[in-house]
């Protein structure tokens, strides 16, 4: 099948290129042309595992090629970025012009697929309207469909191929259509329903996540209080066969899981009480976290404290820092006129003030070191070499990222988020 799909970043692009070395004419669009570009001569603007070697077997193929500008096919797939706004209600202005965008190039027989995540009824309300005006009759000219990506950055292609995947059509004919494309290369099952519960199911899987956190992040603040290690207790519940709570942290950060929990909220904020006191539990981890390395460095009597913050990306292994909490945290730094570096290995441009590429130097004359993300490079790192750059000995590991007891038998004082029993 010939396929335009509508947004080539950290969905759309993978995407693409799946159906691309899948047996499928694909054409990507994006508005930004520095993005088509980059990809047309096989070069990344996102890190992720696996696409570099698959792009370029598609350019190569010639069965992927990107523009800005859409162009007739048999199927249309919008892939693009649905934020919120400043008062926390979704911005749709993309959906809106991306669906906006293909109207000129739509045909009978033509099937449209929503993979962004939206506020449940953004199919029939915001996007039916738009494509009427192609004046092809729904469900019989012109087949719709929501197929909401599920995938975690870092393991992209796994989850594409092995996950399974729902289909809420406008009519059984396009959930039907949508399937069998997606059975180019799915393994995992297919599950069909109507397009609205698909909106509805694909928000509260991560709206589950966040409230499961908010829950860990609870649990790390009363541990804090009681000599308790949250990170053991949490361990020790889960081994319950009906109890699987997530880990505390510094924060909940990427453009989805922090995200999506408003648009719930935004439809009935009357009805949704534990799901914005999560989001507000979670948003307010950074300044906890802001709070405990200032509290850290004054009952250890260092003034004007020199603060390596590592790890500025939202998660472990990535290069995406979209609402990290590292961001918060480096925010409230700057507002306090703290001194401080910050670095990270997978973010190679500086996107923060005061950072550093060169780990020697973020940790120089540093009194406290800070770990804000579990990279695998942070747990491998090791405390007798960070020790002898440093001016005074201290560590906050606010993932759960490090051997603490290796790193206090070196001499550090050490300090985990969560744990007042260390
Ligand atoms: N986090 C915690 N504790 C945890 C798990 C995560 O503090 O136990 C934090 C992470 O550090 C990070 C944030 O939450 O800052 C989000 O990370 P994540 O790994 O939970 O999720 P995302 O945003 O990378 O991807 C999620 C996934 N959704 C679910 O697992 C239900 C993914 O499958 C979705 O495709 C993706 O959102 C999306 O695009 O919607």
């Amino acid at each position: 099948k010939s396929l335009c799909i509508v947004g080539l970043g950290y969905i759309g692009l993978p995407t693409s290129v799946m159906f691309a070395i899948n047996g499928h004419q694909v054409h990507g669009v994006d508005v930004n042309d520095g993005v088509v570009e980059m990809i047309n001569n096989k070069q990344l603007h996102i890190e992720e595992n696996g696409l570099c070697e698959r792009l370029e077997e598609a350019v190569e193929a010639r069965s992927f090629k990107a523009s800005v500008e859409p162009t007739e096919a048999d199927v249309f797939i919008i892939a693009v970025p649905s934020p919120i706004k400043a008062d926390k209600t979704a911005n749709l202005d993309y959906v809106r012009s991306a669906t906006e965008s293909i109207v000129p190039y739509l045909n009978p027989g033509n099937l449209v697929i929503l993979e962004s995540t939206v506020p449940p009824r953004t199919v029939e309300d915001v996007m039916l309207p738009i494509l009427r005006e192609s004046g092809l009759r729904l469900g019989e000219d012109l087949f719709v469909s929501h197929s909401p990506e599920r995938v975690i950055p870092g393991k992209v292609f796994q989850e594409l191929v092995g996950n399974d995947r729902i289909v809420g059509g406008i009519d059984q004919e396009s959930s039907q259509m949508t399937k069998e494309l997606y059975q180019s290369f799915v393994r995992g099952n297919i599950h069909l329903t109507d397009a609205t519960t698909a909106e509805m199911a694909k928000v509260i899987e991560n709206t589950y996540r966040d409230v499961n956190i908010a829950f860990a992040n609870e649990l790390a603040l009363i541990s804090e209080k009681i000599g308790v290690n949250s990170w053991e207790a949490i361990r020790l519940a889960n081994y319950h066969p009906r109890v699987n709570i997530h880990t505390p942290g510094p924060g909940v950060g990427g453009h989805c899981i922090a995200v999506d929990p408003w648009f719930l909220a935004e439809i009935e904020p009357g009805l949704s009480n534990i799901i914005q006191l999560s989001r507000n539990t979670n948003d307010h981890m950074p300044i906890f976290t802001a709070n405990k390395i200032e509290e850290l460095c004054q009952e250890n009597f260092i003034g004007d404290p020199k603060i390596a913050l590592f790890g500025i990306s939202f998660k472990a292994n990535i290069d995406d820092q979209r609402e990290s909490p590292s961001l918060k945290v480096i925010e409230k730094m700057v507002e306090r006129g703290m001194n401080f570096t910050a670095f990270d290995p997978h973010i190679k441009h500086n996107v923060v003030m005061n950072q550093t590429q060169d780990l020697e130097e973020a940790l120089n004359q540093a009194d406290i070191v800070v770990f804000l993300t579990d990279h695998d490079e942070f747990k491998t790192l090791d405390p007798e070499k960070v020790k002898d750059t440093m001016r005074n000995k201290l560590v906050f590991d606010t993932k759960n990222v490090l051997d603490l007891d290796r790193w206090k038998n070196t001499g550090f004082l050490v300090k985990r988020l969560g744990d007042s029993k260390i």
